[in-house]
C-alpha cells in the first residue's frame, strides 16, 4: 500500500509543475491525486519509509475534537507542529523578534499570553464541533445561535441512517476564512457505509506530501476507526484525494532518501478501550503494533 505514497512522491518530483507558492519556498506540484487504503483487519496507512510520530498526530486529532483552537494544550503535551504560525503572527504584529523556542516557552508558562497570542482563529476544531450559526434579528442584524457539532451529527446519522449521502464533516467555513491563521487543508471528510463497512473519503485542497501527508493519512484513518467503534461498524476503505499536491523544493534531501528506502511491515492499530462517546478518547486508548519503520528524516515546515 505504501508504494502508492512513494509513487506519488516520485511522480511529483519528476514531473510536477515547478512554481512559486505563498510561502516563497517554491514547490513542484500536481493537481488531482488519489490514494486508497484498506483499513480491514486493523491495518493503518502509517508510513514506514521514515518514522512518523503517530502519537503527535493522534494528540492533534484529539485536540481538534475538543474544539480548542489554541496551541497551548498542544505545547503542554510537547506537540510542536502548530507553533510556527502563532509565532509568525506575533513577530509580524509586535515587531518583537523573539526566537521560536522562547515564544513557545511563554505560551506554555503564561496563560494570559497564550490567550492573546496562541490562538489560530476558528480552524478545524471550532468548525468540526461548534460551527457557528446566526439568527436574524430585527433591523437586518444577526445574533449568534447555538453552534453545530458536525462530528456528533455524523456519528448519529451513521447510526440511524447509514445509507445517507450526507455524512460530511466540513472545515471550509467561507465566512470565517479571513480569521483563520491558515484555511483548512484537509477540508472535507465524507463517510459511506457499504454492508457493515465504514468507508471514509478525505478531500484535501492543498497537500505537503513530504511532511503533512503522513500525518493526514494517519489522522483520517484514526478518525474513521474511532467512528467505526462508536457506530459498531467494521473498518472499510480510506480514499484520499488531493487538489494542489506538492513537494517543497527544500525537502529534496528527504525525498531522495525516502525514495531509496523499501517499506517494511504492516502496522496495525488497536483501540484498547471503548469510550462512551467520540469525544472521550485519550492517547492511552491507542496502541500500534508491527511498526518498525526506517529512521526519521527531518525537514523544515513551510510557514
Ligand atoms: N503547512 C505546511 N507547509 N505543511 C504541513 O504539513 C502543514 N500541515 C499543518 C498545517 N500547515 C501545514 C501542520 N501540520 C509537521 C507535521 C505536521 C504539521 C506541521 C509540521 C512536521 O514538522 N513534522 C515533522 C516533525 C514532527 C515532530 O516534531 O513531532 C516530521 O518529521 O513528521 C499539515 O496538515
Amino acid at each position: 500500500y505504501e508504494h502508492q505514497y512513494l509513487d506519488l512522491m516520485r511522480r511529483i518530483w519528476l514531473e510536477g509543475d515547478e512554481r512559486q507558492d505563498r510561502t516563497g519556498i517554491g514547490t513542484r506540484s500536481v493537481f488531482g491525486a488519489m490514494l486508497r487504503f484498506d483499513l480491514a483487519h486493523s491495518a493503518m496507512p502509517l508510513i514506514t519509509t521514515k518514522r512518523v510520530y503517530w502519537k503527535t498526530a493522534t494528540r492533534e486529532l484529539l485536540w481538534f475534537l475538543t474544539g480548542n483552537t489554541n496551541i497551548r494544550p498542544l505545547v503542554q503535551q510537547n506537540v510542536k507542529i502548530w507553533n510556527e504560525w502563532p509565532h509568525a503572527r506575533y513577530v509580524r504584529e509586535t515587531g518583537d523578534k523573539i526566537a521560536l523556542d522562547d515564544f513557545v516557552d511563554r505560551i506554555r508558562d503564561d496563560e494570559a499570553f497564550a490567550d492573546e497570542w496562541g490562538d489560530l482563529g476558528p480552524v478545524y476544531g471550532k468548525q468540526w464541533v461548534d460551527w457557528p450559526t446566526y439568527n436574524p434579528v430585527e433591523g437586518g442584524l444577526f445574533s449568534k445561535g447555538l453552534g453545530i457539532n458536525q462530528v456528533a451529527q455524523v456519528v448519529e446519522s451513521l447510526r440511524v441512517n447509514p445509507g445517507s449521502r450526507r455524512h460530511i464533516i466540513e472545515g471550509w467555513n467561507v465566512a470565517e476564512l479571513p480569521e483563520m491563521a491558515l484555511p483548512p487543508c484537509h477540508k472535507t471528510y465524507q463517510f459511506y457505509v457499504a454492508g457493515d463497512r465504514l468507508n471514509c473519503l478525505l478531500y484535501q485542497r492543498s497537500c505537503d506530501v513530504a511532511l503533512g501527508l503522513p500525518f493526514n493519512l494517519w489522522s483520517a484513518a484514526l478518525l474513521a476507526r474511532m467512528i467505526v467503534q462508536q457506530t459498531d461498524l467494521e473498518p472499510g476503505e480510506l480514499v484520499w484525494m488531493g487538489g494542489d499536491t506538492h513537494l517543497y523544493l527544500n525537502h529534496e534531501h528527504l525525498i531522495e532518501e525516502q525514495l531509496s528506502r523499501e517499506p517494511q511491515g504492516h502496522p496495525k492499530l488497536e483501540i484498547v478501550r471503548r469510550p462512551t462517546s467520540i469525544f472521550d478518547y485519550s492517547i492511552e486508548d491507542f496502541a500500534v503494533h508491527d511498526y518498525a519503520p526506517h529512521g526519521p528524516i527531518k525537514a523544515p515546515v513551510a510557514v
